[in-house]
């Protein structure tokens, strides 16, 4: 598309929303606070780097495909995510889990690891000018195996894992102070059972009092902050998770904690949309995961459906984007990964930008008068502003493949590098 097309069509989408009452520049502008955390596993199908082409495994979440050109290194996960970076409008930050460490060939197991193995991840966001967040790994151990890590009853087990919490956050304290910027720690483990348990208590006793001890340092908020994520079920995990909302929302509020909505973890029909403004009530600040789930938590590629919509307006209409963290958690093996990747950034972008061509004000006066039609029909007619003209101009601006051009550069990166993997 040629940028003087681009551009008219801006001025057109500009002056409709002016009519509205919204100022497309403003909306444009604010994006800049829409700070995305890109999931480093999308590039590796959740392998990470203990051994050479480790694989996901346990922990009751899956991928599925075998789409050719996956990450195998190090130096293909940081070009990855530099061509990913490059093609995404806005900032952006690294989201990375512990089994990616920079481990040079040696074998480190996760109660040994130690910030000098994250180094050079600090470096490389140095280097692109980005933050870092981080996450324990729980899963693809043989620790793991017995479907129980932080809520197990075997001691050796359990402790083994609060020691990889204890030094995940360490490390991500250290992460926050050389990047300037808080690093979010993000729990989450599988523990759960396949079948109906007759002790849920007993391991909720133990995953409380695991958490108790790992998190037991107190951090400045400055250098990271804590986030726990529940979960419905997980495969093999069918009849109960450990870890559920009540669980750790109770955890979090009493403790001061985050709070980490993945949106693969409730009932289909619940929204996490709507826990967004419940949540903040209690706990000063939230974690996303924001994925897709179709039928179960399958974490495909984020898409622009009413559910992502419904939580990005949630952040915007309360403004409470300085007390949401945004992170993306979605890995799909079975097409380009690169393009997933971007494919999904771009769409929970999108819905933070529709969230913004909102006239909110006039839609809250209809509410606060009862004018309940009216409401509706706004909302319906919204739907089809020229937002696509906004979203354009603004990948224009910021220098960045505009609309679907960015499909011909991925085939391009994966003829010149994927495809020699
Ligand atoms: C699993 C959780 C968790 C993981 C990542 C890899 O169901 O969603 O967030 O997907 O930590
Ligand atoms: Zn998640």
């Amino acid at each position: 598309m040629a940028n003087e097309i681009i551009e008219r069509a801006y001025e057109v989408a500009k002056e409709q929303y002016a009519a509205l009452g919204i100022d497309t520049d403003k909306a444009i502008e604010k994006m800049k606070e829409v700070v995305i955390s890109l999931h480093c596993w999308q590039t590796d199908d959740v392998g990470g780097f203990e051994t050479p082409d480790a694989e996901l495994s346990g922990g009751g979440i899956q991928t599925t495909g075998n789409y050719p050109g996956k990450a195998h290194t190090m130096e293909q996960m940081r070009a990855d995510l530099e061509k990913v970076l490059s093609l995404l409008p806005g900032k952006q930050r690294l989201n990375l889990h512990a089994i990616y460490g920079d481990f040079q060939g040696e074998k480190v197991d996760r109660d040994q690891i130690e910030i000098k193995h994250y180094q050079s991840w600090i470096d490389w966001c140095k280097k692109q000018g980005i933050g870092m967040d981080f996450n324990a790994s729980c899963f693809s151990h043989p620790m793991a195996d017995s479907g129980f890590t932080l809520s197990s009853k075997n001691e050796e087990i359990r402790s083994f894992w609060v020691e990889h919490l204890k030094r995940c956050r360490e490390i991500s304290a250290e992460i926050g102070k050389q990047l300037g910027t808080p690093c979010v720690h993000n729990t989450w483990i599988p523990d759960g059972a396949k079948d109906t348990p007759v002790d849920r208590n007993g391991h909720r006793v133990q995953l409380k009092k695991s958490l108790d001890e790992a998190m037991a340092t107190d951090y400045p908020k400055s250098q990271m902050k804590d986030a726990v994520e529940s979960k419905l079920f997980g495969i093999g995990a069918e009849s109960m998770t450990v870890g559920s909302h009540d669980f750790y929302l109770g955890y979090a509020i009493k403790n001061n904690k985050l709070i980490c909505l993945d949106n693969g973890h409730f009932h289909p029909t619940e929204q996490v949309g709507d826990k967004i403004s419940a949540c903040l009530q209690f706990v000063d600040e939230v974690l996303l995961h924001v994925t897709r789930p179709i039928r179960w938590d399958s974490d495909h590629v984020v898409t622009l459906n009413e559910d992502v919509q419904l939580i990005a307006s949630e952040i915007i209409r309360s403004n409470y984007l300085d007390r949401v963290n945004i992170g993306l958690d979605f890995f799909d093996a079975s097409i380009n990964r690169i393009g997933a990747y971007v494919t999904g950034t771009r769409a929970a972008q999108k819905a933070f930008m529709i969230a913004l061509l909102e006239p909110t004000e006039t839609l809250k006066e209809y509410e606060e008068e009862g004018k309940n039609f009216e409401r509706l029909a706004l909302l319906e007619e919204l739907k089809t502003k020229p937002f696509g003209a906004v979203w354009d101009y603004y990948c224009l601006k910021e220098g960045v493949p505009v609309s679907e051009a960015y499909i011909a550069e991925i085939q391009q990166y994966e003829k010149d590098v994927l495809s020699k993997r």
